[in-house]
This record gives C-alpha cells, structure tokens and sequence, in this order.
C-alpha cells in the first residue's frame, strides 16, 4: 500500500497524546500512523520537528466592510498566506449582515470575495446584525442547514448591536437549530457614555480607547449574555475575553454548570494598555476591542488558558495598515479614538506566541496547545474531526515544527498586508516550518508553494458543543 507522502521520524501531537509516528498521506487524507510505513512518492524527514495538526484559527476577519472608507489590509489571499506561514490551515472569517439587507447577500457577497482567492481551507461565521421575523424564521435557520453553523452576535457597536429581547429571539433559534452563537460582551451604553465624557474633556488620543471600555462593561456584558444564554438553555461561545472580572463570570457560570465556552486572543497575553499610549497615534496600532488590560489582567488570562476556563485561543486578526488613507489614519492622525478603525493583525504569530511563552515555558503541555488551537476550534464550529486533529481519515493538514528555531518577529518577515505587527521585537522559540493542507506542501522554509483558489470552502456540520444541557443524546453510527 503506496502512499502520496510519507512525513517520518517526527513526534506527533493531538490534543489527547504525543508520539513517536509516521504519517502516510493519501488522497489528502491521513491514511496511516504506524512505524515503518511503506514508501511514499514524496517523503519529509521530520526528525527532530513536531508533527501538528495545522492550526485552526477561529476568528479572524478578512476583507470585511467596515461601514467606513477604511478597508482590511488583509483579503483571502494574503490573510490566508499569512495564516499558512503561521501554521494555520483552516480560518473562520465572518460573513456580516448589513442592518436593512438579507443574511443571504452578506454571504454571496462573501463568497465573491473569496472566489479564486484562499490558500488553505476556509469556513464561514455569520454575523446577525437585523433579526427580523424573515431572518430568524428563515434565513436563519436555512443558512444554519446548509452548512453555517455559527454566528457572532454584538453588545456593542451601533451598526451591529442587537438588544436583549433580540439576542433572546437570536439564541432561540440557535437552540432550536442547533447552531454555536459567538457573542462580543461589551455594554455599549456604558462605552457611548464614556467616550462622549472623554470627548468633552479633551481626551481623544488613542490610549484613552481603552479608559472608555473599561472590564467592568466587558463584566457586566458577560454576565448578561450568560444570564440570556441561561433562560433560553442554549449554549454560548463568549469571545475575546480581555479581563479578569468577565473570567470570573465565565468561572461562576461554568461553576454552575452551564455550556458557557470562552475565548481569548494573543493580546490579552502579549500587550497591556501602555501599547495603546506612546507618542502622537502610534497607540492606534494596538487599538482593538475589547482593549488590551494589565499585567496582573494577563495572569488571569494566562490561568483561564491554562485551568480550563477557555476552550479556544484564536486570533482575532482584523488587519487595517497604519500609514495610508484607509487604515488606522482613515480619519487622520489626529482623528479622536472613536473614529480610529477597530483591530489589530495576528494570524501568523498566534501560534508561535503561544507555542513560545506557553509550551516552551512550561505553562501547558503540548497537548493542551494542540486542544486550545486546533482541535477545540474544529470541534466548537463542526469541523472535527476532518480538521483540528492527526488522526487516520482527517484531513492531512499539517505543521512542522522546529521547537528549538528562536525568531524575532518583526513585521519583516510576516506575510500580511499589514505595514505592522504589535509584537515587533519579541522573540520566540518555536517556529512552523512547513505547512501542509490536505496533503499539498504550501509552505517550506519560508517559501509559498501553494496557488490561490486551492483552498476550498467547508460547510460546517452542527456542533456536539452547542447541544443544550440535556438534549437527546446523537445516534451513533454503530
Ligand atoms: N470585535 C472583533 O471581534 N474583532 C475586531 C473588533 C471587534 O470589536
Ligand atoms: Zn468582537
Ligand atoms: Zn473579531
């Protein structure tokens, strides 16, 4: 039995086990794990690497309308090249309704964007912004049928906010279709309030975009969402947790036994409010929401990442260049935060970041790694086990690792369209160095092996994670 390739002498790692194996490919799919497989056509020596499963990054955000002049930096080719570079194989962008426009047009609009563009495997999230009785009667749950199976909804933001009674009748059909529903937990009154006092006082600079989004409107947000999540009995995804009072809320809410997942992002580790400040508008390089905290914030998040409060570490990676007329500047360089676009870029660190100050420094295991970046995120959104894991039948999407190799990131050795990178200048040990998507060698020792339009779109199945408590256990195909 000949394989396609065999990848041997590499120590393989899953989110349950790390073992010697090799892996014979065939057909794009892992077809064998064992000792001394037969030969392939092509052959990887991976002694001395660590065999990954490919990254699967849950959040980024790609060629997104922003409502603005301002445009990503970042379209399905370059985000999903930068992505690929970092080891990641599959990514989840958002498809985002248009308040007045049908959830069908975002996702036709979004498919165009993609058309002839991925390198790797791409699925998407939708994002409800309009929950009107045609939506949520059947849109909603005709999209979730065919395949998008998850969708964010926000708190905050007037252009995307949905109010309380809205996100109830939201999660209902989430719960009746079975659907994972993401939601960004910020109390936008508390924000417009705050901002508008800032305004008035002067304080417009890009480091007091933090002091108007305080933890407490991320802690109060939370704990309404889990309260909402709660009366419906549906299970719910909070993502992007920045502080320590809404991981307490996520703690309280998992202590009492409901489905109440969480995610965090590369910069609620790795910057602290301090990035949004410095000379003049650089601070707007590290502007996002919900805003990067403290020191002692990040030790909390660190513990929620590694005792179990967070299923998910994704990257949120929403890429705006700093200089140029439709990036961080779109309204000047002394426009006030209000109007400075929202989100920094990450694809390609968040798994060398995490690999380095995680893995390396003795935070978690490897196997808790793989769990957070791959197979967690391929389970959360209907994707496992074809993505997320090294298993016989998966795809064979892959990383190589060279755990020894130290590298500097600087934003010159990225492969975004971003003209920046908020981690300049740290250095890291532990780095992909070669990239596989199903079977095909896209990356190696830097260089991009891979066409556009390869990577291919994946309808999601349901996911077993957003199963209401008690629910009917699933038939077994046995
Ligand atoms: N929320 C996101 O998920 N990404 C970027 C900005 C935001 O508010
Ligand atoms: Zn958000
Ligand atoms: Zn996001």
């Amino acid at each position: 039995m000949n394989f396609d390739l065999v990848i041997r002498n590499g120590t393989v790692a899953t989110a349950s086990d790390v073992f010697k194996a090799d892996v014979g490919v065939r057909g794009g799919r892992i077809a064998a794990l064992g000792d001394g497989l037969a030969a392939g056509r092509e052959e990887i020596d991976a002694a001395g690497l660590l065999v990954l499963p490919g990254g699967v990054d849950g959040h980024v955000h790609f060629d997104q309308p922003t409502g603005d002049e301002s445009v990503m930096a970042d379209d399905f080719l370059t985000g999903t090249r930068s992505a690929a570079f970092g080891g990641t194989t599959t990514v989840l962008p958002f498809a985002c309704q248009e308040k007045g426009k049908t959830l069908r047009a975002a996702v036709d609009d979004y498919h165009r964007r993609a058309a002839g563009k991925p390198l790797i495997d791409y699925a998407f999230h939708l994002i409800v912004t309009d929950p009107t009785e045609q939506v949520l009667g059947q849109e909603l749950p005709a999209l979730i049928r065919e395949g998008y199976t998850s969708f964010k909804i926000y708190m905050t933001y007037d252009a995307l906010k949905l109010n309380d009674r809205q996100i109830l009748e939201v999660l209902d059909i989430a719960r009746s279709e079975g659907a994972m529903v993401m939601m960004h937990a910020e109390n936008a009154d508390c924000i417009a309030w705050l901002t508008e006092k800032l305004e008035r006082a002067g304080q417009t600079a890009p480091y007091f975009h933090g002091v108007s989004r305080p933890r407490v409107a991320e802690r109060e947000a939370t704990h309404r969402a889990i309260s909402l999540a709660e009366l419906v009995d549906v299970p719910i995804l909070i993502v992007h947790v920045s502080g320590a009072d809404a991981v307490e809320q996520i703690r309280w809410a998992q202590g009492r036994g409901l489905r109440i997942y969480a995610e965090t992002c590369p910069q609620y580790l790795f910057l602290t409010a301090d990035d949004l400040g410095g000379d003049g508008f650089e601070g707007a390089k590290c502007v996002c929401s919900p805003p990067p905290r403290d020191a002692a914030n990040q030790k909390v998040i660190w513990d929620g990442l590694t005792g179990g409060a967070f299923q998910i570490f994704s990257s949120d990676h929403a890429p705006f260049r700093f200089d140029g007329p439709s990036g961080k500047k779109v309204h000047g360089e002394q426009a006030p935060f209000r109007c400075v676009p929202n989100g920094i870029p990450g694809v390609e660190t968040r798994l060398p970041l995490l690999f380095s100050e995680g893995v390396m420094k003795g935070r978690m295991e490897l196997t808790r790694f793989v769990e957070l970046t791959a197979a967690n995120p391929a389970r959360m959104y209907g994707l496992h086990p074809r993505k997320g894991t090294i298993a016989v039948g998966a795809d064979a999407d892959i990383a190589l690792w060279d755990p020894s190799r130290k590298v500097t990131i600087t934003n010159g050795i990225l492969h975004h369209n971003v003209d920046y990178t908020p981690y300049e200048g740290i250095e890291v040990t532990g780095w992909p160095v070669v990239t596989l998507s199903r079977g095909d060698v896209i990356c190696r020792d830097g260089a991009l092996l891979a066409e556009p339009g390869r990577g291919e779109f994946l309808p999601c199945g349901l996911p077993a994670p957003a199963r209401p408590k008690g629910s009917p256990a699933p038939v077994l195909p046995f």
